[in-house]
């Protein structure tokens, strides 16, 4: 069949001939689409401009994967309270799983209606499944939390996570991509409903949230998702090692086990949130502090913080640390995170993220780096008042400069060679003084 004779083809030239348009008209009213987006089940919903400069970071990103977004529909799904602040992590991981389900839902729901009409739609997910072929660098294909942000949705605490004016830190986001440009567009919140409270801090059972503002996303990462990504393939990694079921059950609990089939067969139980849960800002939430202090504590988070409980801790760590001085009565289990930088690259970049600052107290130094061989690099780190800074090339006088086979290097820090046989069989060549030298590792579990 010659293919203008196919039918498909002939009602697309009628209706072309009829006039009907195949392509709804392509700026959509503001004040509809949030109706439609309420309708759908998201709890509130901001719209961005795929060229605001708020999303300059990742434009480049979402563009490549979607290069016809025109408009991001941000929204949040507000998060049951008492669920989330359970003591019992099976409650809080469902939760977290059915806002998850619910705005995935709401977000296919949408693309398809505008599918329909015309406008293509995408609808990046909210968690998992992520583009795991980066691993372990950036995963996700968009950035929720900056375009909530964008979105006039809520600003990020001192935890990190958005709040929004009125559920406060219990909602989760995420964002739907059209080919299409609104009316209007939305503005971001002209306050942060974070009141500082510090509780987040208090309650964090890793140290990842400092009170000024710091937080380490290695260490969160290394408990909560202990049955996630590289804790995943840390797991593996155990049973991979174990030379028997004795030797495998000496480093992993049965409970462990039976965990990690959990997470497998009902999507990952968390081990934490505890930020979250214990966040009293937004108009919904606060009255309850408000009310009481002393009882919002003792009701919301000392209940987290006196939870007998394990958390994982990579050796060495400030978070390790952070277990042993304030929470005692909590079980510390030193384990892997599957972090394994793949190249150069992706080790100075990851340099900063896997920053343990309290391990860095009192070093001030300057390190130049010289990688060869298969990546050639150089970079200059420095550490001062526990704080690092990665930069490419060699600025300013070092106090110890290092040279390295790259791949050498990468063996090293894979744990499947040692530095000090590297050192003596000079693939690896340190000059300056060799304490300087020990403490910069000491800065990285
Ligand atoms: C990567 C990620 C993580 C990482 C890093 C967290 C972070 N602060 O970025 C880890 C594993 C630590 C994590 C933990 C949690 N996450 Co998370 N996470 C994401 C994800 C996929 C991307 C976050 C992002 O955009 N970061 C970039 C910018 C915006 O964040 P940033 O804080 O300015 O920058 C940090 C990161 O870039 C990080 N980083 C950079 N490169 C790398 C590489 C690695 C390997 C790691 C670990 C971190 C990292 O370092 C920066 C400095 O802290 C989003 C989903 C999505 N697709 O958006 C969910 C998301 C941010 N997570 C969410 C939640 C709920 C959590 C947890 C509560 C855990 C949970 N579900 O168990 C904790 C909370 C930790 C905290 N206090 O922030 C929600 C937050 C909802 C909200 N109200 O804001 C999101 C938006 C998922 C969703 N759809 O709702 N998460
Ligand atoms: S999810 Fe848990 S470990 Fe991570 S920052 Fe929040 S309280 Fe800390």
């Amino acid at each position: 069949m010659e293919l203008n004779n196919h039918p498909t083809v002939l009602r697309y030239h009628e209706r072309k001939a009829s006039g009907t348009p195949h392509v709804a008209a392509l700026k959509l009213s503001a004040q509809e689409l949030r109706e439609k987006c309420l309708a759908a089940g998201v709890d509130d919903v901001g719209f961005v401009e795929i060229t605001n400069p708020l999303l300059a970071e990742q434009k480049a990103d979402i563009l490549q994967v979607f290069p016809w977004a025109k408009t991001l529909i941000s929204f949040v799904g507000r998060i049951n309270r008492e669920n989330l602040r359970s003591p019992a992590r099976s409650i809080a991981s469902l939760e977290l799983h059915k806002v998850e389900e619910q705005l995935a839902h709401a977000a296919h729901a949408l693309a398809t209606a505008f599918e329909r009409k015309g406008i293509r739609a995408a609808t990046p997910p909210g968690g998992f499944p992520m583009e795991a072929d980066n691993w372990p660098g950036k995963m996700q294909i968009v950035s929720h939390k900056t375009i909530a942000v964008a979105a006039g949705l809520g600003k990020m605490g001192l935890h990190r996570n958005v709040i929004h004016p009125v559920f406060g830190s219990f909602v989760l986001l995420n964002t739907v991509c059209i080919d299409a440009e609104l009316d209007e567009y939305s503005t971001p919140l002209d306050y942060n409903p974070c009141i500082d409270c510090k509780l987040c801090v208090a309650a964090c059972p890793t140290g990842a949230i400092g009170p000024d503002g710091f937080f380490n996303p290695v260490n969160c990462m290394t408990h909560t998702y202990r049955e996630l990504i590289g804790g995943f393939t840390d797991w593996v990694e155990n049973i991979a090692d174990s030379k028997s079921s004795t030797d495998y059950r000496s480093k992993v609990s049965d409970a462990e086990t039976v965990s990690m089939w959990q997470t497998l067969v009902c999507g990952p139980c968390y081990k934490s949130v505890y930020c979250m849960a214990v966040c009293p800002a937004g108009d919904e939430v606060i009255p309850q502090y408000l009310d009481s202090k002393k009882t919002f504590v003792d009701v919301v988070v000392k209940p987290l913080q006196q939870k007998s409980e394990t958390v994982y801790v990579l050796p060495d760590s400030d978070a390790e640390d952070h277990v042993r001085s304030k929470f005692p009565h909590k079980k510390i289990k030193r384990v892997g995170n599957g972090v394994r930088p793949p190249t150069v690259a992706h080790f100075l970049a990851s340099m900063p993220i896997a920053f343990q600052r309290h391990h860095s107290e009192g070093l001030s130094a300057t390190y130049h780096f010289t990688f060869s061989g298969i990546e050639r690099a150089e970079a200059t780190v420095v550490i001062k008042d526990k704080t690092i800074k990665v930069e490419q090339g060699h600025v300013g006088v070092s106090d110890v400069s290092v040279h390295a086979d790259a791949k050498t290097w990468l063996r090293v820090l894979h744990k499947e060679t040692s530095m000090i046989k590297q050192i003596v069989l000079r693939r690896i060549r340190v000059k300056g003084p060799l304490n300087l030298f020990k403490a910069f590792g000491k800065c990285f579990a």
